[in-house]
């Protein structure tokens, strides 16, 4: 197989483990934490989890190494959309089990939690694992979104463990595959089953994290990358001085990645959804706030900008979120395959029409007519729009539009103004893991061996103190259920891990909040250019801007 010369490099880059795990596998001890209980709603988990809650935190140590010789026959799975350094997650996983002895056996699960489901795996030796070091994607066993969360699947995955010998499964996944890995430890312990489960946090969102766990690996790469692309185009931006970019940049829900790149990149606008819910904006009131910074720059004859916009902001506007609310409705049971029958988009607007309240008709009235078809054309399988496919892009670069006419017509703006769309997601989640993830996941792979060794359940693989070198790193395993509180899902109060949104009162938000009005009328452009994996530690072992600045 002809591979490209700087995978041929990659593959021989030795990832850095945190001190503590350099010594061998015979030098490795444990240090007993405190016990845990959840962030919140502690009686309620509790009694969910009788058998895996309130078990200690622990860190790895210089020591003795005190667990008992065991043959290790170990399933891993991941979990979800891709993330750069999935497979050196794998790669420490499988070295340190085979570290610990070479009889251990790692299987890898294929296509994601279906792949235990349907028992449907390979058996991981050398010469296939060697090809995937330091390389980003997930295609070593693939992934998929299949939710392990019910009893009957839990039975399944407990027969599939026991076919095989199965002693620990690690699941590598977000939010919601971590509670379900809570899940099934749980279900595991409570029937004896003698498997146990690790969780790894994984999503480039960059919303898993919390007091223990300081990012989820894959963000550091995926948020360099679309800075890289952000930069290029603002240099382009800067030198043709026609164009105003709008660029959406992924992250279902929280607006991480996209405060990330502005702090990387310093665009003339980003919108931070977690503040848009805050201030309670209006779609208008959006319009109007990016359509002033452009007045501004234009009365300075810089007809050109860059516009950064989370992929979930619409959600977060509270009049758009009740509008979807309506036309899920609206189209509920029978009522879609009517509108579905009217011929033209004049009679289907009448149906929309009759069928909005006020409220929700002055919010669609003033989107431009592609986003109101879409918004009654892409439906999920249970006939909900589906909010993540809008062009939230188009949608603000068309309202800013009309704006500025408004504008034209009163006299108060004479500019030109140009628009360009730009979406960034699938780019960055497979790309080469930088230094930062190809090290953080090898530790968090070969921790998670430690943590099996050791017979815990129900943890996550933590490594900690991430903003100072890979030798100052701190290795350990945290209880999923002390990150866990009750939520309102599906109807239902469901015992979930807390999603982490943008803090607003938080460091990285503070420094782009005392910045962003220079940076909105000024050309305050930062172009970070590509990854560095080889050169000067300045710029090859950066962490993320976010990261720096919470531990500042
Ligand atoms: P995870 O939460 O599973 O890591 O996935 C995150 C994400 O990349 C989001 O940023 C994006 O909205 C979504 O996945 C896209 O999903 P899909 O890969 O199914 O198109």
């Amino acid at each position: 197989m002809t591979i490209s010369p700087l995978q041929k490099e990659r593959l021989k880059y030795i990832p850095k483990l945190p001190g503590m795990l350099r010594n061998g596998i015979a030098e490795i001890g444990v240090k007993k934490g405190e016990e845990t209980c959840s962030v919140a709603d502690q009686e309620k988990i509790k009694a969910l989890f009788p058998n895996t809650y309130g078990k200690k935190e622990i860190t790895f140590e210089k020591g003795q190494n005190t667990s008992p010789a065991k043959k290790q026959v170990v399933g891993v799975i991941l979990s979800g959309g891709q993330a750069p350094g999935g497979h050196n997650v794998v790669c420490g996983l499988y070295d340190a089990l085979k570290a610990i002895d070479k009889e251990n056996e790692l299987y890898g699960f294929k296509g994601g939690p279906s792949g235990l489901l349907e028992d449907d795996y390979l058996i991981f030796d050398d010469e296939y694992i060697d090809q995937f070091r330091n390389t980003g994607g997930f295609d070593i066993i693939g992934s998929g979104r299949t939710k392990l969360e019910t009893e009957e699947q839990f039975a399944v995955a407990a027969k599939v463990c026991k076919k095989h010998g199965i002693t620990a499964i690690v699941i590598i996944g977000g939010d919601d595959s971590n509670t379900n890995a809570a899940v099934l430890a749980e279900y595991f312990a409570a029937h004896n089953t003698g498997v146990q489960v690790i969780g790894c946090p994984k999503t480039i969102d960059g919303d898993l994290k919390n007091e223990d766990i300081e990012c989820s690996f894959g963000f550091d790469t995926a948020t360099k990358t679309y800075s890289e692309l952000i930069g290029n185009i603002e240099r382009d931006a800067n030198s043709a001085k026609k164009y105003w970019h709008f660029i959406k940049v992924m992250g279902r829900s929280a607006s991480h990645v996209a405060l990330e790149c502005a702090l990387e990149t310093q665009p003339n606008i980003c919108l931070i959804s977690e503040e848009v819910a805050e201030k309670k904006m209006s779609l208008q009131q959006i319009a109007s706030y990016i359509a002033d910074a452009v007045e501004k720059r234009a009365a300075e004859g810089l007809n050109f900008g860059v516009a950064i916009i989370p992929e979930g902001v619409v959600e977060f506007v509270p009049e758009f979120s009740a509008l979807i609310k309506e036309i899920n409705e609206l189209l509920a049971g029978s009522k879609a395959d009517e509108f579905n029958s009217l011929a033209t988009w004049e009679e289907k607007y009448a149906f929309i029409e009759k069928g909005l309240s006020k409220e929700a008709m002055a919010v669609f009235e003033v989107l431009p007519q592609a986003i109101q078809q879409q918004l009654f054309m892409e439906r999920d399988p249970h006939g909900n729009v589906q909010v993540s496919l809008i062009e939230s892009e188009k949608l603000f670069s068309a309202m800013v539009k009309a704006e500025l006419d408004k504008r034209k017509t009163a006299g108060t703006y004479k500019g030109n103004f140009s628009a360009l769309h730009h979406f960034f997601g699938y780019e960055g989640r497979c790309a080469f893991p930088s230094n930062f993830d190809a090290d953080y996941c090898y530790s968090l792979g070969y921790n998670a061996a430690m943590l099996i060794q050791y017979g815990y359940n129900g943890y996550l693989s933590k490594i900690s103190n991430l903003s100072k070198p890979a030798e100052e790193w701190v290795a350990g395993g945290m209880p999923i259920t002390k990150m866990m509180n009750m939520e309102r899902r599906h109807g239902e109060d469901k015992p979930v891990i807390r999603k982490a949104l943008v803090e607003l009162d938080g460091k990285p938000f503070k420094y782009f909040e005392a910045n962003r009005d220079t940076w909105a009328v000024n050309t305050c452009y930062l172009y970070p250019g590509a990854i560095q994996y080889y050169g000067p530690d300045e710029v090859c072992n950066l962490t993320t801007r976010t990261l720096a600045l919470e531990k500042q």
